[in-house]
């Protein structure tokens, strides 16, 4: 049967019989949402005909429910005593309570405008939605005034990605404009780029954007370390290719002399990112037994690749954290791991909490201590996902260290998702593997030669962008819902938190403005319930 991401209706439903619910499909390993989002495949629901769930779950109209299987709780309660979910019978199905004879009815029905709440945070926003042919040619809109504008007047790009964003999570694909009236977020350019698409099946000023400068801009700001001003000046040099910038392109910065390395802008595998999370944790915890390691980032977001690896750390005892970190990368130098990399001291003082930042990308920079370098990871684990220690695939998507929350993906292959036919790797022997192989080319000092001539080695690793990020426990749950990202949910989650409910929120905590107090939290579910959200899964904050 197909992949069953459930939603069950609380309409007519007790709070704790809802929850017992909840709990019941999710032993049963049933993916359950707490909000309706573009992923639910299957609704449960004790109302009897299908016009009193569009009217209690809001809907224009049955057109939004297209897609998905409207079921009666027998189907659920078939499916618990089953242990997994029973293929749909008639006497299932919820109906509409006079069959729809009238098919003009029905399509003026489509055109009614759906309602969805302002802000990302409010929703739920999937990897896989209905609207990529909408949402691509914005997100090209926004690449291209991004690179365009000033780098101090995201304005433009962030009203793009607004409203994309606003597509991504609507439940069905858009099929008129009439559907996007109450809609908020999507202004008069996009609403023309969106009909043009419509009528045409493409957007004229979408094609003509992507000329030779766009272009080489998007080639010349995807290497590592390159913004749009240098790109720009490069382009100004006459460079077109990333081979001219290589030869041309002088500095000392150690991101930029790793720039042009090979390894470095092929993406970061799943798989790849479990074996960091396992070399990390288990040097980590020799250290520092009962750190708590998270994977954050797009990966703990459900994708299957990235840029980079981002993994938070923290320790339940306060203070315990302080010094961990020099002592970690010491470790790892050690086993002969790291290439480059810069420490970062924590410049965190408790009047962050309140000072007003920019609710821009660059006003996510927090104030913990981090690393971010280049480490090596044996060729081979490219090939072959890794294992924990205890045999089983990390679990990314897991929302807090417990692992309590964890609920499998329903949109992308996730770690609790892959089969289990894989040999799990030896970390002994992979960091033996690199260490004597380094031996035998006589490169004890191999982290000295120039990042090109390291590329062109017969070598037996590759090279992955690593950031390491540490937490005080009491700030730890803020931490991560920050490092999850994306970061256009955090904007959006920052700005709702300072406009309707005069708080502060960042990467270290909330602070009520009005009451003028820190609000703590000791899971993640509590940082959304302080902001008075409903929880969103990490795979469900891709905005
Ligand atoms: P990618 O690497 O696959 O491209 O995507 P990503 O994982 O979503 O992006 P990222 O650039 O690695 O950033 C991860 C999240 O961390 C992002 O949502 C922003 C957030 N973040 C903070 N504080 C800081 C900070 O000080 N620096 C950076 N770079 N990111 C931060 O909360
Ligand atoms: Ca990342
Ligand atoms: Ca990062």
């Amino acid at each position: 049967m197909k992949m069953v991401c459930l939603f069950i209706l609380p309409s007519k439903i007790q709070k704790r019989r809802l929850e017992d619910m909840k709990t019941a499909a999710r032993k049963r390993n049933i993916t359950v949402v707490d909000i309706f989002c573009s992923s639910v495949t299957h609704i449960v629901t004790e109302h009897e005909n299908l016009d009193q769930v569009v009217k209690t779950m809001k809907l224009a109209d049955t057109g939004a429910l297209d897609k998905i299987q409207v079921l009666s709780v027998a189907w659920f309660t078939d499916s618990m005593k089953a242990g997994a979910p029973v293929p749909v019978e008639e006497r299932h199905r919820i109906k509409r309570e006079k069959a729809d004879t009238d098919n003009g009815g029905n399509d003026s029905n489509r055109r009614n405008p759906f309602i969805l709440p302002e802000y990302a945070c409010q929703r739920a926003t999937c990897l896989k939605h209905y609207n990529h042919k909408f949402t691509r040619a914005l997100e090209i809109l926004q690449k291209h005034a991004e690179l365009r504008d000033n780098e101090h007047d995201s304005s433009r790009a962030l009203a793009f990605r607004r409203a994309s964003c606003v597509l991504k999570s609507l439940p069905f694909p858009l099929t008129s404009m009439s559907q996007l009236k109450k809609l908020t977020n999507i202004g008069d350019h996009c609403k023309r780029v969106i009909q043009e698409i419509l009528e045409d099946g493409e957007c004229s000023e979408v094609t003509k954007l992507q000329d030779d400068w766009f272009h080489k801009m998007v080639v010349f700001t995807s290497i590592f370390g390159i913004g749009s001003a240098t790109a720009k000046k490069w382009i100004e040099k006459g460079w077109s290719t990333i081979k001219d910038a290589q030869e041309g392109h002088i500095s000392s910065d150690w991101r930029v002399k790793w720039a042009f390395h090979s390894d470095l802008n092929t993406p970061v595998k799943l798989q790849e990112a479990q074996y960091i999370q396992q070399i990390v944790r288990k040097e980590a915890e020799t250290i520092l037994p009962g750190i708590i390691l998270q994977i954050t980032g797009g990966f703990r977001r459900g994708w299957e690749e990235g840029h980079d690896v981002d993994i938070l750390m923290t320790h339940p005892e306060d203070g315990k954290e302080v010094g961990f970190l020099a002592r970690l990368l010491h470790r790892l130098h050690n086993k002969g791991i790291i290439l480059c990399g810069n420490l970062e001291k924590s410049t965190y003082s408790d009047d962050m909490l309140t000072l007003d930042s920019k609710l821009s990308a660059k006003g996510q920079l927090d104030h913990f201590e981090k690393w971010l370098g280049i480490i090596k990871i044996p060729q081979s684990c490219s090939e072959t996902p890794a294992r924990d220690d205890s045999g089983s695939l990390s679990n990314i998507g897991s929302c807090d260290h417990k692992g309590t929350n964890s609920v499998a993906h329903p949109t992308s292959n996730t770690a609790s998702e892959q089969p289990l036919n894989y040999q799990p790797l030896n970390l002994h022997e992979s960091f033996e593997d690199l260490e004597s192989k380094a031996k035998k080319q006589k490169l004890g000092t191999e982290n000295e030669l120039s990042p090109m001539k390291l590329a062109k080695l017969d070598r037996n690793w590759i090279a992955r962008r690593v950031d390491l990020i540490v937490s005080p426990y009491n700030q730890y749950f803020y931490a991560l819902v920050g490092w999850t990202g994306n970061k256009q949910f955090n904007r959006d989650i920052r700005t709702y938190a300072q406009k309707e409910l005069g708080m502060k929120l960042s990467s270290h905590g909330l602070y009520d403005l009005n009451k003028n107090c820190a609000l703590p939290a000791r899971s993640e579910k509590e940082v959304f319930e302080n902001l008075k959200l409903q929880y969103l899964e990490p795979w469900e904050r891709n905005c």
